[in-house]
């Protein structure tokens, strides 16, 4: 049995301040939890973190990474800057930024690849689109993102991966799918990942979450579903109370 796994994908949100707060919030929960915590702050709240979450059992992720070693990229942040930032994890292929800062399959592959040769762990998002979902396209959809975010690293670096399924229709909407779709989709991942991979990889080294508009009353239900190893939470794991009965759940 996995353990579960909780991310939070603060996104562009928070003052320095209000960050420290919830960080220190997160670090007494994770002590007294059984879900694995990922915190995702933004890159100018990593350093803190850092210091806040040490010696908590809660680990610091990154929304975003380039897919460069190092140069002349204005703006940009490495693998190696995460890492010495304290980071474990970082978070790839978010529909936002696929729809927002125009991150093709390529690009992301880029980046999947950039983390993993660093030793840090991937947080793959993938999700249809509402359009996608009507057109019955959804399974064939997922399991290409899979293969293409996969396409450049071997099995044998897949030492650790998560990957985030987050129906884009449900991102930030309050329309959370449906469990009947999330079970089934989630089997559709969860099988093609041990196709491609093997059952005993995807059970020691894989978690499959769901992500979109998660909260604390829908969590239960996701959380219950065999095929869900955690959840990626962005707008309710600004909101303590909310996020500390996710993390309890189940
Ligand atoms: C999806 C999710 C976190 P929210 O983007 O990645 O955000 O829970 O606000 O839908």
């Amino acid at each position: 049995m996995k353990n579960k796994l909780i991310a939070a994908n603060w996104k562009m949100n928070l003052d320095s301040e209000q960050s420290e707060q919830l960080f220190e919030q997160c670090a007494e929960l994770a002590k007294c939890i059984s879900p694995t915590l990922v915190i995702c702050p933004p890159a100018t709240y990593l350093q803190t973190g850092n210091k806040r979450l040490a010696n908590s059992g809660a680990f610091l992720g990154a929304q975003n990474v380039n897919q460069n070693r190092a140069g002349a990229f204005t703006g940009e942040l490495s693998a190696n800057m995460l890492k010495d930032c304290g980071c474990k994890y970082v978070i790839v292929g978010h529909s936002e930024r696929r729809a927002q800062f125009g991150e093709n399959d390529e690009l992301v592959a880029e980046k999947v690849k950039i983390l993993l040769d660093n030793h840090l762990i991937p947080i793959l998002c993938i999700g249809e689109s509402e359009t996608q979902r009507h057109l019955g396209l959804t399974d064939s959809f997922v399991t290409y993102q899979i293969d293409s975010a996969l396409a450049l690293v071997d099995e044998s670096q897949i030492h650790k991966l998560v990957i985030a399924y987050e129906p884009i229709w449900a991102i930030g909407t309050n329309k959370t799918a449906s469990i009947t779709h999330i079970e089934q989709t989630m089997s559709t991942i969860v099988k093609h990942l041990i196709n491609k991979y093997q059952q005993n990889v995807v059970d020691k080294s894989i978690h499959v979450l769901y992500g979109g508009s998660v909260s604390d009353k829908n969590c239960e239900a996701i959380l219950s579903l065999d095929v869900v190893d955690g959840c990626l939470v962005g707008g309710a794991s600004l909101d303590f109370n909310k996020f500390e009965k996710i993390c309890r759940a189940n």
